[in-house]
């Protein structure tokens, strides 16, 4: 792979968007890429996932206006349903991800933050939906997800306006959970995710789907959406030695993700 590179820490797995000389720009081949690797996490070891980008100045500076400049109707629309399908793939992976923005998210690297479960970014990070300053709508879910992570009104002053927004302001509003310097975001948002790893993996797998199923339905059915996700833990080797480790007072559970 040329632009997207995957390591693997224990239960962590780390995409890293790696072209920092076009800022890390998603253009058809790093889409393409970044599909590939979402294919090959092996949710049976990793417990967490976190997204960053290359370099020290861009999380992701958006979707490569050079390549779009040129695309047609048709290319357009194959490139906007791809990069749809390969957010919503990463936002369906069962296991919690993490974005680590490390400096520009823009327009489609925007996108690509809001479509992991948690968002971190150091102080040098700026956010924004640059979009209808280049003629287009926001293509990648921006106009969906950013409404359900910081409401309408925020939404639509940022999407309308393309202004951006610096870290402090991302935090006043939601859309980060935490605001580090630039050295410390990698070991806070691995420390993040090893708690998260720490846990009982089939637990937090059914804690995510009932959070995320949940949220789009109504009370009544969301509330059911939780009772099987809740019931379905209780036929888990996990569930039983956590609680038995906790009855007999024994500490230290190695979770076993059965
Ligand atoms: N695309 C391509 N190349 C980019 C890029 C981008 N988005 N952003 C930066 N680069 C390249 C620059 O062209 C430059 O390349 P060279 O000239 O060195 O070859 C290199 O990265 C360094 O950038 P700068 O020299 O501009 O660096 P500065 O520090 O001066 O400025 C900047 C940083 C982030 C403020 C600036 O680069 C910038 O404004 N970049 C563009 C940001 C932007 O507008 N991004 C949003 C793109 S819109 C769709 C679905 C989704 C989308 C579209 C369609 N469909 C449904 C069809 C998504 C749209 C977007 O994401």
């Amino acid at each position: 792979m040329d632009f997207v590179k995957y390591n693997v820490e224990g239960h962590i797995g780390i995409i890293t968007i790696d072209r920092p000389k076009a800022l890390n720009a998603l253009n058809t081949q790093v889409l393409n890429e970044l599909d590939e690797t979402i294919n090959r996490i092996d949710i049976n070891q990793i417990r967490c996932v976190i997204v960053t980008g290359g370099g020290e100045k861009a999380f992701v500076a958006g979707a490569d206006i050079a390549a779009m400049s040129k695309m047609t109707k048709d290319e357009g629309q194959r490139f906007g349903k791809f990069g749809n399908d390969v957010m919503r793939k990463l936002e369906m992976l069962p296991i919690p991800t993490i974005a680590a923005v490390n400096g520009y998210a823009l327009g489609g690297g925007s996108e690509l933050a809001m479509s992991c479960d948690i968002r971190y970014c150091s102080d040098n990070a700026v956010f924004g939906m640059p979009e209808v300053s280049l003629g287009i709508t926001p293509g990648f879910g921006g106009t969906q997800r950013l409404v359900r992570i910081v409401g309408t009104g925020m939404a639509k002053e940022m999407v309308f306006s393309a202004k951006n927004i610096k870290a402090d302001k991302a935090l006043e509003i939601g859309l980060v959970n935490g605001v580090t310097t630039q050295e410390e975001l990698m070991p806070t948002v691995m420390k993040l995710a090893q708690k998260i790893a720490s846990n009982a993996p089939i637990a937090v797998r059914n804690a995510k789907r009932a959070i995320t199923d949940g949220f789009l339905a109504d009370m009544d059915h969301a509330i059911m959406i939780e009772e099987r996700c809740f019931g379905d833990c209780f036929e888990t080797e996990d569930q039983k030695e956590a609680m038995t480790a906790f009855v007999e007072k024994r500490k230290g559970v190695e979770f076993k993700n059965r």
